[in-house]
């Protein structure tokens, strides 16, 4: 793998789910592969699970790690030809390269906007570290997907399923902030790419990008594309058509145990409790959202041992 910045990185998702199950057998079995080589994390956001299971994949697998704030660092020009005498102190053009000399691989976090849909949608952050680092870049989670955390998920899902075939239902949550649609992008690019039924349940006019969702059944009624369901994976998004906005906050889309039945629950987290779904399932048996946290290290690991593999 020369880089993972979408799931169509991955060359066979069911080898990579497997070799990471495999890893998470033995995590220290390639120890040596990362000898020598650095990771450098660059985080635009804040995070909690994907800095630091990334970085203890990365040593799992022997390497050394640096992280950086980009916050705290100088603030980055993205655009070509501008005249940079205002708050702008360094081009990501001089940049990326410059980190590239202390970094074998680097793994860049930036969300979008939510305020200028074109430009989210150009991805010219991570587009930017692909077009001037010399070095493979792994998406952390960019303004349109999340393909680390669907890779756990897929994980996830292979791991705990009972069935050949399970059913697997993405829920649309209420929550008071704009998120972005990158969870739920990847999650449904993932499942598309899995042997499961998959169902999308959400508000009307809450459809993320047709480009994504292809030809996956998506019903407006949530009991009704619940039913019979055996993982439920729950997600705000904010509105992808009227872009970045908060339209509906209807406390009934909320996931209760009522709701879920026998289902398992997944959530990427972080997740707020009693607004996205209630206590109750949180702290359920039926609840994977830990299991999910852990498989981030499997699928950074999977991804990172291929990408030094390629190196
Ligand atoms: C982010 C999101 O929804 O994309 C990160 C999730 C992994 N969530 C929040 O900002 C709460
Ligand atoms: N799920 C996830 O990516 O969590 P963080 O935002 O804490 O990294």
């Amino acid at each position: 793998m020369k880089k993972y910045t979408e799931i169509q990185d991955i060359p066979n998702i069911q080898d990579a789910i497997k070799e990471a199950i495999l890893l998470k057998m033995d995590p220290f079995e390639y120890k040596e592969l990362g000898k020598n080589k650095t990771l450098v994390m660059l985080f635009f956001n804040a995070s909690l699970r994907t800095r630091l299971s990334t970085e203890k994949a990365a040593k799992n697998l022997g390497m050394d790690v640096m992280s950086l704030n980009v916050n705290e660092a100088w603030q980055l020009e993205f655009d070509d030809g501008t005249i940079m005498d205002a708050n702008t102190s360094e081009h990501v053009k001089e940049a990326a390269q410059v980190i590239s000399q202390y970094a074998d691989v680097i793994a860049v976090r930036a969300f979008p906007s939510l305020k200028d849909k074109a430009k989210d949608q150009s991805e010219y952050i991570l587009k930017s570290f692909e077009k001037y680092a010399t070095v493979p870049i792994i998406n952390m989670e960019s303004a349109t997907a999340h393909p680390l955390q669907a890779l756990a998920d897929a994980i996830t899902i292979t791991e705990l399923t009972e069935k050949k075939v399970p059913k697997v239902v993405l829920s649309w949550a209420p929550h008071p902030k704009a998120l972005p649609q990158a969870v739920a992008n990847s999650f449904a690019t993932m499942m598309q790419e899995m042997d499961v039924e998959f169902v999308i349940t959400h508000p009307e006019g809450y459809e993320l990008d047709p480009e994504i969702t292809k030809n996956v059944p998506i019903v407006y009624d949530q009991k009704e594309a619940m039913r019979n369901a055996d993982f439920v994976y729950v997600k705000n998004w904010s509105n992808f058509k009227e872009y970045g906005q908060v339209l509906n906050t209807n406390p009934s889309w909320m996931m209760t145990q009522e709701k879920l039945g026998n289902a398992k629950f997944m959530h990427c987290l972080p997740v707020r409790r009693n607004v996205v779904v209630e206590d109750a399932v949180l702290d359920s048996e039926q609840s994977v959202v830990i299991k999910q946290a852990n498989n981030r290290t499997f699928a950074a690991q999977v991804v990172l041992k291929n990408i030094l593999e390629s190196l």
